[in-house]
């Protein structure tokens, strides 16, 4: 069968060699040079503005796609970081993490993954038994690129988020990715927040939980976070989950629901224990 030929557009930009922003999407080629414009124009908003912009354009016509739907959203009522946190935290030994690998967890997303001190361009990928981190490369980490929302999913989760009053470009962008992550090989679960310090909320998603967001998961004026991956090491093939990440092509081609939201108290609720 013919498809339309689909393009990854990857864009990342730096200031002296410190990453700054990154986005990816996945397009037709009648609206690449639209992304590129509205990739770029983000880029040069931020600040520092960076020395460097880098976009990348591939063409992924030999590629089979994957069609996936979207992880459900579902917001706890968690007001203040130490309640987001510690909900998040029993979310995740809820999903079989061990208690240590969080901690570990979090403590990297509070100071900046980087060995050297700041944020990553991509994920830890930690192993949800001891916490070990297991990406090749630390300073950097692994980015998740090629996938997107297909052009009817994207009206209709657009509609559907505004509805339920999450207008930010950010859910959208963070419900896609985690969606990806989520359908990757031995992956349990994602802990994100956002490196803008502006923007407090952060999530945790997985299979079993769909995207659990929490609206406030760091400090104010903090430009800290990230995101962590964790593993089941058990029969992991990192250089399977590295190519599912980084190469295969995911549309995100139906959405899922918006639940109730939950109490911090009941955040085990979440679990789909079937
Ligand atoms: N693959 C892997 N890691 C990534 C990627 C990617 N494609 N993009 C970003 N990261 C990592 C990287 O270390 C960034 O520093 C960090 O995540 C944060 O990225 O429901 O805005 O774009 O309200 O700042 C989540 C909550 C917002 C949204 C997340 O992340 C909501 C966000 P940011
Ligand atoms: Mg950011």
């Amino acid at each position: 069968m013919n498809r339309e030929t689909l393009y990854s557009i990857r864009m990342r930009a730096a200031h002296h060699g410190q990453h700054v922003s990154g986005a990816e999407r996945v397009v037709s080629a009648d609206k690449i040079d639209q992304s590129v414009h509205s990739l770029t124009v983000r880029a040069k908003r931020k600040i520092p503005h960076p020395h460097q912009i880098v976009i990348t354009i591939e063409s992924l016509q030999e590629l089979p796609v994957r069609a996936v739907t979207a992880l459900d959203v579902v917001t706890v009522n968690a007001s203040d970081m130490t309640a987001g946190r510690s909900s998040a935290s029993t979310l995740l030994q809820g999903l079989g993490i061990a208690q240590a690998a969080v901690h570990q967890a979090m403590v990297c997303l509070a100071r900046g993954p980087a060995p050297s001190g700041g944020n990553m361009r991509g994920a830890m990928i930690i192993d949800a038994e001891t916490g070990r981190r297991l990406e090749p490369d630390q300073e950097r980490g692994l980015r998740a690129t090629r996938f997107d929302w297909s052009d009817e999913a994207y009206g209709e989760v657009d509609g559907m988020l505004t509805g339920a009053g999450l207008t930010h470009f950010r859910i959208r962008e963070a419900l896609a990715l985690a969606t990806k992550v989520a359908h990757a090989p031995h992956v349990l679960a994602e802990l994100c927040w956002s490196d803008d310090s502006d923007y407090f909320a952060g999530y945790v998603a997985s299979l079993r939980t769909g995207y659990v967001r929490f609206p406030v998961l760091k400090p104010e004026h903090d430009s800290h976070g990230g995101r962590a991956i964790f593993v089941d090491r058990i029969g992991l093939d990192m250089s399977a989950l590295r190519r599912y990440l980084q190469q295969d092509v995911v549309l995100i081609s139906s959405v899922g629901a918006i639940r109730r939201s939950l109490e911090p108290e009941n955040i085990l609720e979440s679990i789909n224990t079937d």
